[in-house]
């Protein structure tokens, strides 16, 4: 597990000026890190958190688990690497995620190049010098020609508004910042607001030790069961006999990711096929009921169909109607919402100690008292409240930061109508700097740690084609930014995912532009442009 903040704040590190800083040392800057000093680079990584991790190091709530496999969802940078970690689960929980990236910092001696527990509060441009003056909240200044930021898509918490919080006398958890000792619920009246992943996944493990839990639920989500088991030693030497293989496939895929997978449509087979291939997609598990057909999400006629069969399922596990009736998604869309991989959560809602409440309506939640919830006229009395209402998605951690490009311009008025930029890399305006894995590319569509080695390797090798030129500056052009806006736009309508309301396009942020911000035009498709832009001498940017 990560050291703990307990003791003296961090040291600061020695040294003011670097070729680069990276921010954030979870999945992506740490491999930033790593590859910028292999090449060269004097590199300094700034993380707010005591520990490595990024995302993985806060969301320590109970059940947290990644939906993507653990033996794709890990680094391929380096073979030895991928061939001496031994996954133990299918879908790797949370503390063993942590420890393989504490390996990973350790083996490759990472943590010397990072200053922990401080937060980057400004970076301003220097038009003069070419290069960024950083500030940190430890009154830090420091200076890069290269500031590149891996903040990571789900790290800015969204708390709701509760009107009354100041008033509410249990104890109050935030599954993005849970406490590292463990919480004892025994016996408590637990409260849940959230159904996304997070609330999910804690549900049923807080279910089975609080005295009674009541889930306050705004919109029901399409859970799928993840099947997550321990991995036998068979299937993972097959794996790791042909690593490479397995990586080399999943990059021709869309979401760089393989799993079991149709293209075929929903329209296309009969009643019986069509549930016996759900029924079947169903019991491999997680994510891959996505590859039931081809056009469950591009044809609302066949995403219908998902909406019966889910029906059907909630009413076959979940004991009470009126509560299976609750749980079940209506007029959502299939894969709208991000599909929610649980574990035994239809199945909680039969325990005794279990209220589920429907704040769906017009109030709400109307406010917190002194000794609980108040919501549809009624008071829920609770010891504890758990909050998994999300983050600010995919912009949030970056406009927090007081970032000013060319001219002063900051990236939150540049950002005002959404998250333009040049590959999902680079914003015109703000010369050398990149985002890892956010916006504009595949990221919160494929799995994670590839895209960010994929934007990590694309990176080092623009900064050495500029080393080897003696360039002092590349920005995304206006135009290259204007046309790539339009593919990922164009690529988005293809989609029904774009068409309604979730974290993707921003709509759980008040006031927030709404756009779809992922590049959902599949990972070949988006590769094979990066590397057009490198080939062609990194076309759509102004090399100075
Ligand atoms: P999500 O998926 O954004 O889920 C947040 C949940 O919180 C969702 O059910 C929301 O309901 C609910 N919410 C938010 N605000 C309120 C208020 N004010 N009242 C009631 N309910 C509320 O966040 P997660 O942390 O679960 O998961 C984020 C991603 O992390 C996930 O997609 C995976 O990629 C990993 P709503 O649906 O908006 O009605």
């Amino acid at each position: 597990m990560a050291a703990e903040s307990s003791g003296p704040r961090s040291p600061i590190l020695p040294g003011s000026r670097f070729d680069a800083i990276v921010v954030g040392a979870g999945f992506a800057g740490l491999y930033m890190l790593y590859r910028l000093r292999k090449l060269g680079f004097s590199a300094r990584a700034i993380e707010a958190a005591p520990g490595v991790g990024g995302t993985w190091f806060w969301n320590r709530y109970p059940g947290a688990r990644c939906d993507f496999e653990s033996m794709q969802y890990c680094y391929q940078f380096d073979e030895a690497l991928q061939q001496d970690w031994e996954w133990k689960e299918r879908f790797a929980s949370q503390p063993e995620i942590l420890a393989y990236i504490e390996h990973v910092s350790g083996r490759f001696d990472l943590r010397r190049d990072i200053q922990f527990e401080t937060r980057v509060r400004s970076a301003t441009f220097d038009e003069t010098a070419n290069e960024w003056a950083v500030e940190t909240d430890r009154g830090q200044s420091l200076r890069a020609q290269f500031f590149i930021m891996g903040v990571g898509c789900l790290s800015s918490a969204n708390p709701p508004a509760l009107p009354g919080a100041e008033a509410f006398g249990g104890k109050v958890y935030c599954t993005w910042k849970w406490p590292h000792e463990k919480v004892d619920f025994s016996g408590q009246r637990v409260g849940v607001i959230g159904t996304g992943s997070s609330g999910v996944q804690a549900i049923p493990l807080i279910a089975e030790e609080a005295g009674h839990l009541t889930v306050f639920q705004r919109t029901p989500n399409y859970v799928v069961p993840a099947q997550n088991r321990a991995l036998s030693p068979e299937e993972v030497a097959a794996i790791k006999a042909d690593y490479r293989g397995l990586r080399a496939r999943a990059r021709q895929l869309p979401n760089l990711y393989v799993f079991s997978r149709h293209t075929d449509s929903a329209l296309s087979v009969s009643d019986e096929e069509r549930r016996a291939r759900f029924e079947a997609q169903w019991v491999l598990g997680g994510l891959q009921f996505l590859g039931a057909f081809g056009d469950l999400t591009t044809n609302p006629e066949a995403n219908k169909f998902i909406t019966q069969f889910w029906r059907e399922k909630i009413s076959g596990i979940v004991k009470n109607p009126m509560t299976a009736d609750l749980l079940t998604p209506k007029d959502e869309i299939f894969g709208c919402k991000r599909l929610v991989s649980g574990n035994d959560y239809y199945e909680t809602f039969n325990r005794a100690n279990f209220s589920l409440v429907d704040v769906s309506g017009e109030g709400g939640i109307e406010r917190l008292t002194a000794s609980g919830i108040r919501a549809g006229g009624q008071d829920y009395p609770l010891d504890a409240l758990v909050l998994a209402t999300g983050f600010d998605a995919m912009t949030g951690s970056v406009v927090r930061i007081d970032i000013r490009g060319r001219g002063g311009v900051t990236i939150q008025d540049a950002w005002r109508d959404g998250p333009g930029n040049f590959i999902g890399l680079a914003v015109h305006g703000f010369p050398n700097m990149f985002n890892l894995a956010g916006p504009g590319g595949p990221s919160v569509l494929a799995n994670m740690v590839a895209c960010g080695e994929q934007h990590v390797e694309w990176i080092s090798d623009c900064l050495v084609f500029m080393r080897e030129k003696g360039l002092a500056s590349v920005e995304a052009t206006a135009e290259a930014q204007k046309a790539w806006g339009e593919e990922v736009a164009a690529a988005a309508k293809t989609s029904l995912r774009s068409a309604c309301n979730s974290w993707y396009v921003g709509s759980n942020v008040e006031g927030k532009a709404r756009v779809f911000m992922p590049y959902i035009g599949g990972f070949p498709r988006y590769e094979a442009f990066c590397n057009r832009v490198a080939a062609e001498g990194y076309e759509g940017f102004e090399l100075r």
